[in-house]
């Protein structure tokens, strides 16, 4: 996997740049991406989300520039580029719905809308690191994983639950590419799904979640590569069995189940070592669990086990 930035992007306030700024300077962005975004805001019908940030969870460090994080993607449905996010723009997002089965007491299909009614957002700012070696920091809006597992009310014998993102040729022209194993599917334990920092996100940056970062709605899994958020989720399903999961799928040998973060764990052709935070020259130091060992660690008592971090 190569990495390419586009200089445009390497602009000189992104370094550092506080929050207000940001948010100001998006909404004053009437280009580009401004009249992007608000070409499907109006479909969302709900234009703004005011909700309040969990400081609970501070990345201690900078927010990356929205900018930088609505147009650097990897969205394989899309594309194999970063620069996806104009094609995801012709995706309808709403009407929405969500199918929720296997081994829950009763299988349901839930409309997007429906299921904001029954949960509480909160805003919740996470460090984001990706298997290739660069990492962003990004405020979600959205819900804990756990809500929506009581809500599915799961079987005692699920064990895994498994993430499905849409597939759709019509809108995404990457599915077309048949050496991928469609739809992207994703999983996790049924205790890693409950840990309260997994999180499912409808919104980035105070409004809706946009199509390229997994809108209307996606999974945030901070303590594991990037590749484990799944987004744009059409289904989640409860099962006694480790799903086979769509990188896993491709490339066993790089990427795996588990996927925790861990800089003392190469993948096989770069150096987990450090990360490259986008919107800056910074090469800084990765952390174990990506930082969030605190709330997770418990979660895997074998840490010597490599498949864990890869
Ligand atoms: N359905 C789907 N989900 C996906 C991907 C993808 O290609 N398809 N890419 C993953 C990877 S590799 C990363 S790093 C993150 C990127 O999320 P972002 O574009 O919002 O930063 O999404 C993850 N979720
Ligand atoms: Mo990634």
């Amino acid at each position: 996997m190569l990495i390419r930035i586009a200089r445009g992007w390497e602009i000189p306030e992104s370094k550092a740049t506080p929050e207000a700024f940001v948010l100001g300077r998006r909404r004053t962005l009437g280009i580009g991406l401004g009249s992007a975004l608000a070409t499907f805001l109006p479909k969302m019908g709900h234009t703004q989300q005011m909700v309040s940030r969990s400081h609970r969870y501070d990345p201690g460090r900078p927010i990356t520039p929205a900018q930088i994080v609505t147009t650097y993607n990897n969205f394989y449905e899309f594309g194999s580029d970063k620069d996806i996010w104009e094609t995801a723009q012709g995706l309808p997002m709403h009407p929405w719905v969500i199918r929720i089965e296997g081994l829950v007491s009763k299988p349901r299909t839930i409309a997007m809308e429906d299921l904001l009614k029954q949960v509480s957002l909160e805003e919740r700012v996470y460090r984001h690191r990706c298997v290739e070696a660069w990492a962003m920091t990004v405020p979600w809006t959205g819900f804990p994983l756990a809500s929506l597992i009581r809500l599915a009310q799961p079987l005692s014998s699920a064990r895994y639950v498994a993430f499905q993102s849409l597939v759709d040729a019509k809108y995404m022209p990457g599915v077309a590419e048949p050496f991928f194993p469609w739809p992207y599917i994703e999983g996790l334990t049924i205790e890693e799904a409950n840990n309260e920092l997994a999180f499912i996100a409808t919104g980035l940056y105070g409004k809706p979640l946009p199509p390229q970062n997994g809108g209307p709605i996606r999974l945030v899994v901070p303590w594991k590569y990037g590749f484990k958020s799944a987004k744009s989720l059409v289904k989640i399903t409860f099962t006694d069995r480790q799903p086979h999961t769509f990188w896993e799928t491709v490339s066993p040998q790089e990427y795996g189940f588990w996927a925790n973060v861990n800089p003392e764990v190469s993948h096989p052709r770069w150096s987990q070592a450090t990360e490259r935070l986008l919107g800056s020259d910074e090469r800084v130091p990765t952390q174990i669990y990506n930082g969030y060992g605190e709330w997770v660690a418990s979660l895997y008592p074998n840490k010597k086990d490599k498949r864990l971090f890869m």
